[in-house]
């Protein structure tokens, strides 16, 4: 096996511009599957090959998370704390003020984050919500950092409205590979999902998509979904690989856990199928060990979320994440793709 030259530099069969950027979109299940299943060091020789490509392998971009309104979901998401359908225990809230959102942020830079990530409980926002949005968008724009939202469904207007306002990026994922999907959310389908990030691209946004791994699907869905991520038109600019926070109430609250190693290989995975997209490790890593992350950065991820909370469940504390790096000669990365 050539371990160093990836197909991502080799193959030319994408579209126009993906073959220009040496980059594929023309993925088969079977490719990845035999990646995935390569032994560990290769798997993970290669995908840090490709990583010291593109990136400065010892920087970790950080991003600040709010929930900007909290649960009472009409969406049934089998993992999630904010839907209607589940008994978590979780207190509903209102939209937040703007003031209250800036300020959270401006916290959030002083602190070193330079992406901040607005997230709501929403199916989709309503017309009335759009102003405060845009407000939102607008404010933490002027701060000087990335801007972020997950909203839920946008249609074509509201993706341009967010985009007038100044919006980077925004996050939609699609959580899991189409076979699994409906054993996962029946509210909605998978086609809705690709629809928005259809909008959100051609609004000129940036995306941020990827999925939760460890909710009782298969190894072959954790593939399809990577390879459904890297066959889009254009690739997500940025890739969460959520480690499932199981939730109390929830009807997967008692699912089996993913193997370390497992979700360590999908990591890697994500790095080979998409080279210049920013990988980022994100819920779950209150149930990691030091040395799972440490491998989960050398197989390419270069994100993480810091601050004790996500959107409501927990997270590292900024200390530990802080030693954590330490150990490890990591440096928070200034700006997204660069050292
Ligand atoms: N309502 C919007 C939506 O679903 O698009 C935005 C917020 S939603 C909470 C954002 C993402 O968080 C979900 O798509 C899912 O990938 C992730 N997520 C939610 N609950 C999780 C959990 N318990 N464990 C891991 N990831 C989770
Ligand atoms: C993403 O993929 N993960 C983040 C962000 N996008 C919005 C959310 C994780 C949520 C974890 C569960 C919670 O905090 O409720
Ligand atoms: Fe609602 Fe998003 Fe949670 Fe699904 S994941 S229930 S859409 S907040």
């Amino acid at each position: 096996m050539t371990p160093a030259t990836s197909h991502a530099e080799t193959a030319g069969a994408g579209k126009s511009s993906f073959i220009s950027s040496g980059l594929r979109n023309d993925w088969t299940v079977a490719e990845a599957l035999a990646l995935y299943a390569l032994p560990f060091n290769d798997l993970l020789f290669r995908a840090q090959t490709i990583h010291r490509a593109h990136f400065d392998p010892n920087r970790v971009q950080l991003s600040r998370l709010l929930s900007i309104k909290t649960g009472g979901c009409p969406e049934d998401c089998a993992y999630c704390s904010q839907s209607v359908h589940h008994e978590s225990g979780l207190t509903a809230s209102k939209l937040m003020e703007v003031e209250h959102v800036i300020a959270e942020a401006r916290k959030a830079r002083d602190a070193g984050a330079t992406r901040y990530c607005m997230g709501a409980a929403w199916r989709n926002p309503k017309p009335r919500d759009m102003e405060a949005v845009v407000a939102m968008v607008k404010g933490v724009k002027a701060l000087g950092m990335e801007t972020c939202m997950t909203l839920g469904m946008l249609d074509r207007a509201q993706s341009e409205q967010l985009s007038h306002a100044g919006l980077d990026y925004y996050n939609h994922n699609i959580d899991t590979s189409e076979r699994y999907y409906g054993e996962i959310i029946t509210t909605r389908n998978f086609a809705d999902r690709l629809e928005t990030l259809e909008n959100v691209r051609a609004a000129g946004i940036k995306v941020c998509c990827g999925g939760i791994v460890g909710m009782g699907e298969e190894a072959d869905d954790r593939i399809a979904m990577l390879t459904t991520l890297a066959n889009l038109p254009e690739h997500p600019e940025s890739v969460p690989i959520n480690m499932l926070i199981p939730i109390p109430g929830t009807p997967l609250a008692d699912a089996e856990p993913i193997a370390p190693l497992d979700f360590v290989r999908i990591v890697a995975l994500a790095r080979i199928l998409m080279p210049r997209s920013v990988v980022r490790l994100s819920a779950g890593r209150t149930a990691m060990t030091d040395e799972m992350q440490a491998l989960c950065f050398f197989a390419g991820a270069n994100s993480i979320f810091v601050g004790d909370t996500l959107l409501t469940a927990s997270n590292p504390e900024a200390d530990r994440d802080m030693e954590l790096f330490r150990r490890l000669g990591l440096q928070p990365m200034e700006v997204e793709g660069t050292s």
